[in-house]
């Protein structure tokens, strides 16, 4: 089963064919679902907001590629590449996809695109500072068409208003949600808290 591609997403889709495949291998169909899902809600956001469309199809579809993984094939693939986990990602497990992800992309896919690499690494974090393609990719995971969390519809909502709205939702989100489950939450996700939600005066 696959999302229905529009527009440019319907060439973007037929082009990344390998990429599908290699995705249909190492995912559950869930999972599966949920990166094609994501791939078609970026291509939206990246057409709406003005970024490259093509890259945010395939940060999008690729974004979640080591998730379904063992934890512990993850953190050798991370040690294989002499990534160092700071305190919060040792104790998150979850945390380890994205870096992983990453490094997958880089070394094994011998993917080349930076800017595509730097969004996967930050998707699930987000960080202070990110780029036009990096606020797209972690929102394209919060509203894509296959969640259904309570509040996913305010969530779209607020990615159809700006994308600066809905960064200071999704992250006000996380990080009450972070919180309520007594979660140790990473630095870089406070960081992007801090940058977007300022006291007014
Ligand atoms: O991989 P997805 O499920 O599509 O989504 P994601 O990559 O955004 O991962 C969400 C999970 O990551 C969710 O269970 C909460 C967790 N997470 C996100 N930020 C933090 C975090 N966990 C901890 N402990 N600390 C964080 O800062
Ligand atoms: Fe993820
Ligand atoms: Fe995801």
């Amino acid at each position: 089963m696959e999302p229905i591609f529009f527009g440019k997403g319907i060439e973007y889709r037929k082009e990344f064919a390998n990429y599908v495949e290699i995705l249909s291998e190492r995912l559950t169909e869930k999972r599966f679902f949920h990166s094609l899902s994501v791939a078609k809600e970026a291509y939206r956001l990246a057409e709406k907001y003005g970024a490259d469309t093509k890259k945010a199809f395939l940060a999008g579809l690729l974004h979640d590629i080591c998730k379904d993984d063992e934890p512990n094939l993850q953190l050798q693939l991370l040690n294989e590449f002499g990534i160092i986990l700071d305190t919060v990602e040792k104790s998150a497990r979850k945390l380890w996809h994205a870096r992983a992800g990453a490094v997958y992309l880089k070394e094994k896919l011998c993917l080349t695109d930076d800017e595509i690499i730097s969004a996967v690494r930050y998707h699930t974090t987000a960080r202070a500072g990110m780029s036009l393609l990096e606020k797209i990719l972690y929102l394209a995971d919060f509203t894509s068409e296959d969640r259904d969390y309570s509040g996913v519809e305010d969530m779209r909502r607020a990615v159809d208003v700006s994308l600066e709205h809905a960064m200071r939702e999704a992250l006000i989100f996380t990080v009450v949600d972070l919180s309520e489950k007594r979660m140790p939450i990473h630095t870089d996700t406070l960081d992007a808290y801090r940058e977007v939600v300022r006291v007014s005066s």
